[in-house]
């Protein structure tokens, strides 16, 4: 899958995601990562990218002619599925991210300074999607958390291919505690059960966890778990 972003400050995407899992992903060649970078695009003799809002108020807005033409030389003619990461968008999750990961290409466009020209948006923009109810400086940082859900569900991405799969069937409940050696640490054993070698009781006492640790920290997402695990307690 190849992951362009238009963006003011390629370097930060290139540094956030070069390591880890993402990082090996690219070097095998599984995705690719463009950065472009929107100055390089304007037509003005000072690479002036900003202007002054019409109507006044706080701040600048990136201008709409650079981020058109960013966005025309990664296009090239063909159509290819265009987020934008702002606050004002629908919110990013798990599901969206399997939804984006079919794509062959995608392109994230940042926004800085207090936004951009609702002209281009409106010209090259087919999502709007924010990370979360809080406000960034730039759009950066969100962009790079989108691509590293979605990466890692790319075929290949992951080492072992259960897992990616195996985290979507459990969507609402949280993972279970983990634990590894010593089997005894600041006087805390590991739970016995997963010394048992009894891999029945180790699945049933990990879901219990998972279910209970749910309910306990995130109501909202048990309330959906249960309302599709309600087998027959209803109909009975
Ligand atoms: C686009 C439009 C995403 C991008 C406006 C981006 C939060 C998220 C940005 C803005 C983002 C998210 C400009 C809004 C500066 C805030 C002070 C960059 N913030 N900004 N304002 N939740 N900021 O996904």
């Amino acid at each position: 899958m190849k992951f362009h972003v238009l963006t003011l400050f390629p370097e930060m995407i290139i540094n956030g995601l070069s390591t880890s899992i993402t990082g090996r992903a690219m070097e095998k060649e599984i995705i690719s990562l463009d950065a472009v970078n929107i100055r390089d695009y304007t037509i003005s003799k000072h690479k002036k990218v900003d202007d002054y809002p019409y109507g006044g108020g706080a701040g600048m807005l990136m201008q709409a002619q650079p981020v058109y033409d960013a966005h025309k030389a990664v296009c090239k003619g063909r159509n290819i599925r265009t987020v934008y990461v702002t606050p004002q968008g629908s919110v990013f999750n798990q599901k969206m991210a399997q939804e984006f990961a079919k794509e062959e290409e995608l392109i994230l466009l940042c926004g800085h300074y207090e936004g951009i020209d609702e002209r281009v948006l409106e010209e090259v923009v087919t999502d709007y999607v924010s990370i979360g109810d809080y406000v960034l400086t730039g759009g950066e940082l969100a962009a790079m958390v989108m691509i590293d859900a979605i990466a890692r569900l790319v075929p290949g991405v992951l080492n072992n291919d259960v897992s990616a799969e195996f985290e979507s069937f459990q969507d609402d409940l949280l993972e279970y505690p983990q634990y590894s050696r010593p089997e005894v640490w600041m006087d805390k054993a590991v739970p016995p059960v997963l010394l048992s070698g009894h891999h029945v009781n180790i699945e049933k006492w990990r879901l219990a966890q998972s279910i209970e640790r749910t309910k306990e920290r995130r109501p909202d997402l048990y309330e959906r778990w249960l309302a599709n695990h309600d087998q027959g307690s209803k109909s009975k």
